[in-house]
């Protein structure tokens, strides 16, 4: 009898903590839901309005969402361990640097943390794109086209000599998706006509406004010959920096035709301007997809255990002046 008092007195911790063992999985799945997102430049306004979408699906679905700016890998970093150490159970990312790939899958793993990639796709050591993170980007190459076929229609309207215009691509070639988006709109320039010679690359060292505006500077200086200008680049900050460049130089909106790519609040306060720039438009793309979708996406992988698509590409729409407001109502923005 004493035996098996002294038995059972000793068993009953283990069973005990065996239960637990067993029962801590689905106490786990009742856990509040914490879902991470990341920037890597906050204050640009196509972040913003990723974590305003992120939000709303945050609303929508009733998880936490921890917004977190990571202007390099350090930051990146210590965000992943504070989110482990809150108890999230996955983030979505745009990293500082997308050959920084390696480092978050390894963390992501290392603190069983969920991880979506958004607008840029990571890639291995070897530079390959990470195929074990969802992603969710835009179609870089045809996004870039459809800025280059705008540029042509204004460029026809105007009857400029396709030999007389010099393209600025504001280039940040580093990031694939920059790379595939400047080059998708030369590559339309040049199948209409324009001179290879006439691509101009301008280097940028951030993917900021005062960063292009220095490029575009160098670049418009060193090339005093032309008589017309087009501009591209990654993203609408990259092109108005070369607008407000080429205003410095006296190349305005009858010399130059600057198209970006976004839509966000860049691109509208250059639209509501009482004169037009020679800001003349942008492929809108869906921050609402992009920061809707992937966190909404999240919540389902932690929910239910239903990883999204390995690889979603949105699309854009040409957006200028005349079509703005109506645009952004049709894409619920
Ligand atoms: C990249 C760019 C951003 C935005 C996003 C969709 O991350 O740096 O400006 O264009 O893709």
């Amino acid at each position: 009898m004493r035996n098996k008092n002294t038995l059972l007195a000793w068993a009953t911790p283990l069973l005990t903590a065996a239960a637990m063992l067993t029962l801590a999985p689905l106490a786990r799945a009742a856990d509040p839901v914490k879902i991470g997102f990341l920037v890597k430049q906050a204050e640009e306004p196509w972040f913003q309005d990723e974590w305003k979408y992120a939000e709303q699906a945050a609303k929508d679905k009733g998880f936490t969402l921890v917004k977190i700016g990571i202007p390099n890998g350090e930051k990146m970093m210590a965000a992943i361990d504070n989110l482990a150490a809150q108890k999230a159970q996955g983030f979505v990312i745009c990293a500082p640097d997308v050959k920084l790939g390696a480092a978050v899958a390894r963390a992501a793993k290392r603190h069983d943390l969920k991880v979506i990639s958004v607008d840029d796709q990571l890639l291995d050591g070897a530079g390959k794109a990470i195929a074990s993170i969802p992603h969710m980007g835009i179609s870089g190459y045809e996004i870039g086209k459809q800025v280059g076929l705008g540029l042509l229609e204004e460029i026809k309207k105007r009857g400029w000599n396709l030999n007389e215009v010099a393209a600025l691509r504001v280039a940040f070639d580093q990031l694939p998706t920059g790379r595939e988006r400047t080059m998708g709109a030369v590559d339309a320039l040049m199948a209409a006509g324009l001179p290879p010679a006439n691509v101009i690359a301008a280097p940028q060292a951030k993917t900021d406004t005062e960063n292009a505006f220095n490029a575009a500077n160098i670049a418009f200086t060193k090339n005093p010959k032309f008589k017309h200008w087009v501009a591209v680049g990654l993203n609408d900050e990259a092109v108005l920096g070369a607008v407000r460049a080429g205003e410095g130089r006296g190349i305005r909106k009858d010399d130059l035709i600057g198209i970006g790519i976004g839509g966000s609040q860049t691109a509208l306060n250059e639209f509501t301007k009482p004169v037009a720039t020679a800001f003349f438009g942008t492929v809108l793309i869906s921050p609402k997809r992009h920061g809707y979708e992937t966190a909404a996406n999240m919540y389902q992988w932690i929910t239910t255990n239903q990883a999204p698509a390995a690889l979603t590409l949105t699309s854009g729409t040409l957006m200028t002046r005349q079509n703005q407001v109506e645009l952004r109502k049709q894409l619920g923005l």
